[in-house]
């Protein structure tokens, strides 16, 4: 898998961070340059290349039968702050290898290939999460692109604008079924380096939904109010904040992360008089996520009134918890028979565009491991010898699928 490996170090090259990893936001001179490079790939590897309304990628090969609903695979070409270079391109680069690889070996295939690079799954630069594929399934409301903003007051139709988009035709990227969409991605966890087993076939993909809190108080001097006289929403936060572990705990397997948090005015001398904050929330079962949400939120007024307002709850857009297709995950757990290599059947804690695709038709999802599980951070890695058991499994699938 040289060419694998001199895919990755050419990306390797783009969006790095200042402070380490990579930032790659959505409509970016960098995802750009992703974006350049990456079709230029997919045109060498026989595929043609159109990007969607949305600013997705998409290279594609025709089937003989122009009837069959296509056959998808891929992942998201975005990264967090300070991210990796695997999470997401993994899948992107990975899905190219496997289809240029069949292509090579077996020519036209019965049925139309496609491989897709999502912009906006992570929502690093206007903190809608899985924005280019809720934009395929058509799940996510024009209005978000007019109104929601980058940290610079940048709205997302005037990034899209940047880049030769325009957001009032986003409906035009919303797709119809397709006959399978497959994704490969780094585990983001320590399960299957631990167990020494190299793929992992997803069974589920847990339900996700964010919002943002805002408690208020009274802003004033840092030195002159006395603590007793004074209605501080940051203290207010710690104490709502501290009562999410337990929450989580009560709920069996969820989980709840606080990742930002700013104040107004934000300075090192003022009391403030607002907090805001985000929460995220994870459960696999969607009526126990939502307790989790109404418990959250019910803390949260409880530490917020001495400040004598209520709080601001906005929920951004929920992501369902996903059972994965049957009938693709006993395909990939045959294709790792198949090949030799043992797998595990395993839940996803990481949400993944797999979600919305999930909307038009059956989906599957396989892991590899990454080193010491981590992701979302500098250190995220997997070697090519993972990589190129994955895109061996997927090219088993893409065989019995398109061939
Ligand atoms: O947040 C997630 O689970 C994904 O990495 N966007
Ligand atoms: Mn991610
Ligand atoms: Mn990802």
């Amino acid at each position: 898998m040289k060419e694998l490996k001199e895919w990755f170090d050419a990306l390797s090259e783009i969006g790095v961070a200042a402070e380490g990893g990579y930032y790659r936001g959505s409509y970016t001179p960098e995802e750009t340059e992703m974006y350049r490079l990456v079709a230029g790939w997919m045109e060498e590897a026989g595929l043609t290349v159109r990007r969607d309304a949305a600013g997705n990628l998409w290279g594609k090969v025709d089937g003989r039968n122009p009837e069959a609903l296509p056959i998808v695979t891929g992942s998201h070409i975005d990264s967090v702050r300070n991210g990796g270079n695997y999470d997401g391109i993994f899948g992107v680069l990975g899905s190219l290898m496997a289809v240029k690889e069949i292509l090579k070996k077996q020519g036209q295939p019965k049925t139309t290939m496609e491989v897709v690079a999502f912009t906006g799954e992570e929502g690093s630069r206007f903190s809608i999460g899985l924005m280019g594929s809720h934009a395929v399934a058509g799940s996510l409301d024009k209005a978000t692109f007019r109104e929601k903003t980058d940290v610079n007051g940048v709205t997302i139709a005037e990034a899209m604008a940047e880049v030769g988009l325009d957001a009032e035709q986003v409906d035009e990227a919303v797709r119809d079924k397709v006959g399978a969409y497959l994704e490969m991605h780094i585990e983001q966890g320590p399960v299957l380096e631990k167990a020494g087993i190299p793929v992992g076939v997803v069974d589920s993909i847990v339900g996700t939904q964010q919002f943002r809190v805002t408690m208020s108080g009274e802003a004033g001097h840092a030195g002159t109010v006395p603590m007793a006289d004074r209605r501080d929403p940051m203290v207010y936060a710690a104490r709502a904040i501290a009562r999410f572990p337990e929450i989580a705990k009560n709920s069996g397997d969820g989980v709840i992360t606080v990742g930002r948090i700013w104040t107004k005015p934000d300075a090192e001398n003022v009391i403030p008089g607002e907090v805001c904050f985000t929460v995220d929330l994870r459960h696999p079962v969607e009526e126990i996520k939502q307790e989790m949400a109404a418990a959250v939120k019910r803390v949260c007024e409880e530490e917020a009134a001495p400040g004598g307002r209520e709080i601001t709850w906005i929920p951004y857009p929920n992501n369902l918890a996903t059972e994965m297709t049957p009938e693709l995950k006993t395909m990939l757990m045959e294709a790792c028979e198949e090949l030799g290599y043992p797998c595990r059947l395993m839940p996803s804690g990481a949400g993944h565009d797999t979600l919305n695709m999930a909307k038009l038709g059956p989906v599957g999802m396989l892991f590899i491991p990454c080193l010491g599980g981590r992701s979302h951070c500098p250190e995220e890695y997997a070697s090519i010898e993972d990589m190129e058991k994955g895109v061996r499994v997927l090219e088993t699938c893409l065989n019995r699928l398109a061939y």
